[in-house]
């Protein structure tokens, strides 16, 4: 190969490198021009409902934390896995729930206040939640430990990055909608949070009685999508009168 040659491949080399890197942010959805979304407070209405589980709730294992005397001291009574938690009246926790079809095409803004997620003993909280794409995320590490939060996002750019102990918050943003995946922690292998990035206002997770609402829908009929973290993904159809109340039951389990 001539000197030349190698010069000219050198020279494109960071081209490569950067395009084999993604090349920079993905365009975000907001940067697709689409009309910007109004809904009529008049005949805006609800969706509600409940994520039922049925058959009998499998036991969740004690974390061991023991390799980080800080965390374990953290938990004097054991703290168990988030993985499945079903609430005393047969209903399941922690279902992120999202109209998945049936809305206009629009271009939402998203809230001015951030989401948050928190490292508290060890573990993080909100176990799963629901943002907007394009809003914050302020990370907090309430913790005296070092952590390292780990966004394992595929749509969005990925990313991986230390948090000292009260360190500074991180604020960061995920531009396109990715529903659901996992924030890990590279030091603490039990750390798990999920979230999910909608396009649009019109999502919950269901909580401790297993119940959702999703306020300040248009009218119209909708595909809405349960996803549980480990039970999977279902779907149910509505449709939603002009200023109405529909309701949903997803049901999990045997
Ligand atoms: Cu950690």
């Amino acid at each position: 190969m001539s000197k030349c040659n190698l010069q000219r491949i050198l020279g494109l080399l960071p081209l490569f490198l950067l395009a084999a890197c993604g090349g920079g942010p993905k365009p975000t959805e907001t940067q697709v021009s689409l009309p910007a979304a109004h809904v009529d407070p008049a005949t805006a209405g609800t969706i509600s409902g409940r994520i039922l589980f049925q058959g009998e709730a499998p036991a969740m294992p004690v974390i061991d934390m023991s390799s980080n005397p800080k965390c374990d001291a953290a938990h004097p009574a054991k703290f168990r896995a988030e993985t499945v938690i079903v609430n005393a009246n047969h209903t399941l926790r922690n279902v992120f729930i999202h109209i998945k079809d049936g809305l206009a095409p629009a271009r939402w803004t998203p809230p001015s206040q951030p989401a948050k997620l928190n490292q508290d003993g060890c573990v993080y909280t909100p176990h799963v939640q629901g943002m907007m794409a394009d809003q914050d995320l302020e990370i907090l590490n309430s913790d005296p430990v070092n952590h390292n939060v780990h966004a394992e996002c595929q749509k969005n750019q990925a990313w991986n990055e230390s948090q000292p102990p009260r360190a500074e918050h991180k604020f960061k943003k995920f531009g396109t909608e990715e529903i659901l995946f996992p924030v890990t922690c590279s030091v603490h292998p039990w750390m798990r949070a999920w979230i999910g990035v909608s396009s649009h206002p019109f999502f919950a997770v269901s909580g401790e009685d297993g119940s959702f609402k999703i306020e300040g829908v248009p009218p119209g009929s909708y595909t809405v999508e349960a996803i549980h973290e480990k039970l999977g993904r279902k779907e149910g159809k509505l449709t939603l009168a002009p200023s109405g109340a529909a309701t949903l039951e997803f049901t999990y389990g045997s």
